[in-house]
């Protein structure tokens, strides 16, 4: 009876949550981008996703540096600077049967890779695309970025004095299937409760040269605003949306974030889903055997063809 008490738990693929953990940290203690591995790590877990049918992608920058520390079984290519969505774009193409997890920050998606952004979502490729929020160049010591709110003052960095692009509402713009938000810091984000958080909460830090900080959590309802003061002493109000909200109308979506943004609030939450439109793979009917896995003599086209190609006059 005490045997099974200390056995430890396991998901259908006889998997403990020690087989979905990555390196340990070394990111800064209470930073917000630790929280949202951590919710990975459960969610890839509870899910029963296999690691080994995962692949991870990342850009440059603090929150880009993550996915070394969640899900070290699994495949992983660290890109250059706001360039992740090329990178994935090609590696599943190769491999469409595997399940993508992009992470970037503000800076790599919403300042350098702008354009490469909003190419990946209009492509609809598939693949689940997190943007780890801060509102500065965190890596690089916190210069503002261009998602940091127009007046936000900061020691280091004086006002910042140009409008904010929301990436929610660039992704809307530009036909995304799928736009959520949540809070780092909100245990209930991950669709369960602030017990179940806490109870599946992975450790992913152990020391570090930066004064720790507290991790800021907050709770509050759907329908709920609540103003939350931030490390560096900026507040952000977080607005749930209301339970009777419908995710399926793009042009209420588009509706509420306007809103939002007109009383600088955060919205949060299932903001749009699409589940029927084809992604990139539908869109070019790609063979059944995944690219990767197609023998040369299959992938090389014919002579005719060559010669055809060769033969074309532009
Ligand atoms: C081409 C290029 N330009 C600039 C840099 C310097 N740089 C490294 S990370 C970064 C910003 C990262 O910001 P963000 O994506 O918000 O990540 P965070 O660290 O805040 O998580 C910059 C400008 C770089 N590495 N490569
Ligand atoms: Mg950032």
């Amino acid at each position: 009876m005490a045997d099974q008490m200390t056995k430890t738990q396991v998901n259908l693929f006889g998997l403990s949550k020690a087989d979905y953990r990555g390196n340990p940290s070394t990111l800064c203690q209470g930073c917000g981008h630790n929280s949202i591995s951590s919710q990975i790590i459960a969610a890839c877990y509870e899910m029963n996703i296999l690691p080994e049918n995962v692949v991870k992608f990342s850009g440059i920058g603090c929150s880009s540096k993550s996915p070394t520390y969640f899900l070290n079984r699994s495949f992983g290519f660290n890109g250059l600077h706001g360039r992740m969505p090329s990178l994935a774009t090609g590696a599943l193409f190769g491999d469409y049967t595997l399940h993508g997890i992009g992470v970037s920050g503000d800076g790599d998606s919403a300042s350098i890779g702008m354009g490469q952004f909003k190419h990946v979502v209009r492509r609809n490729l598939n693949m689940v695309y997190i943007i780890e929020n801060n509102g500065v160049y965190g890596l690089t010591k916190g210069q503002f970025s261009a998602t940091a709110e127009k007046g936000l003052q900061l020691k280091s960095q004086g006002t910042n004095p140009y409008m904010p692009i929301d990436i929610a509402w660039e992704a809307l713009v530009g036909n995304a299937t799928f736009v959520g938000r949540s809070f780092a810091g909100d245990p209930r984000s991950a669709l369960h409760s602030y017990a179940w958080g806490k109870e599946h909460e992975v450790a992913l830090h152990e020391l570090s040269f930066v004064p720790p900080a507290e991790d800021i959590t907050v709770e509050y309802d759907e329908g709920e605003a609540k103003e939350v003061t931030l490390h560096d002493g900026s507040r952000i109000i977080l607005k749930k949306l209301e339970h009777e909200y419908d995710p399926h109308d793009r042009t209420a979506a588009m509706r509420i974030l306007e809103e939002a943004n007109a009383k600088q609030w955060l919205i949060t939450g299932l903001i749009y889903i699409s589940p029927t439109k084809p992604n990139l793979v539908d869109l070019h009917n790609l063979s059944p055997t995944p690219l990767n896995r197609l023998p040369e003599n299959r992938i090389r086209p014919a002579k005719d063809t060559i010669e055809q190609v060769n033969n074309l006059m532009f």
